[in-house]
């Protein structure tokens, strides 16, 4: 077990409290310009700015600090192709079979079906895999503690840094997705948690008519 070590807060900033609501209300007003997108354009996107991005993700706060995540970047069209129809696979199973009716329902506004052409119209699908356990070299494991709350915080930054980058992005959850691991040559010991599909929004981009809860349903105060 090894000892802590401490060092002073290197990097607060405190600002006077009319400048902390103007930075809170710019911030707001930016990522409240986010819409989940599903008609990209082939636009190609700048790797180096995925990878700025990925870095932002990999402040995320997480259990024990042991930063259980891997965000693969797929822009090959070959293995975009495959993606793709192995999500197609699963969502019609369970568009046709597996989705209770009452789920479907939930779906409906958001008008999604089996297919999803955006897995190849994209120039990129970010894959962001859970770490389960580590593996040591002797075989033994350690595990990850609050790996999927972690993985969904790091997630979160990542779409909130490619939104900010100027990209467009879509969360995709085909389930079960254990695909991705043979596709992508991930090893056992990590889970897919999402595919975020990361783009520019085709010229005739349309999106659903919907709105978010004003805050007065999000928030209490006790
Ligand atoms: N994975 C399916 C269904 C789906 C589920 C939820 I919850 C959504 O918010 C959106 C879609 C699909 O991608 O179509």
């Amino acid at each position: 077990m090894s000892e802590p070590r401490f060092i002073p807060l290197p990097d607060y900033r405190e600002f006077p409290p009319e400048e902390m609501a103007e930075r809170a209300d710019a911030f707001y007003a930016e990522v409240n310009r986010r819409r989940t997108i599903r008609e990209f354009s082939d636009q190609p996107v700048d790797a180096a700015l995925i990878d700025r991005c990925i870095a932002a993700a990999g402040t995320a706060p997480s259990g024990a600090n042991l930063q259980p995540w891997h965000f693969v970047v797929v822009t090959d069209a070959a293995a975009k192709r495959r993606i793709r129809v192995a999500a197609e696979e699963e969502e019609r199973e369970f568009y046709e079979n597996r989705a209770p009716q009452e789920w479907l329902d939930a779906l409906a506004p958001l008008g999604t079906d089996e297919h999803k052409p955006f897995l190849e119209t994209a120039p990129a699908l970010i894959a962001v895999f859970a770490r389960r356990w580590d593996e040591l070299p002797d075989g033994g494991r350690v595990k990850q503690y609050y790996s999927t709350e972690s993985v969904g915080l790091a997630t979160g930054l990542l779409i909130a840094a490619v939104h900010h980058a100027g990209l467009a992005s879509l969360t995709h959850t085909p389930s079960p997705m254990g695909f991705l691991n043979e596709i992508l040559g991930r090893p056992k010991n990590e889970t897919p948690f999402l595919l975020l599909v990361v783009g520019h929004p085709a010229e005739d981009c349309e999106v659903p008519d919907i709105s978010r809860k004003p805050l007065d349903e999000i928030r209490t105060r006790v």
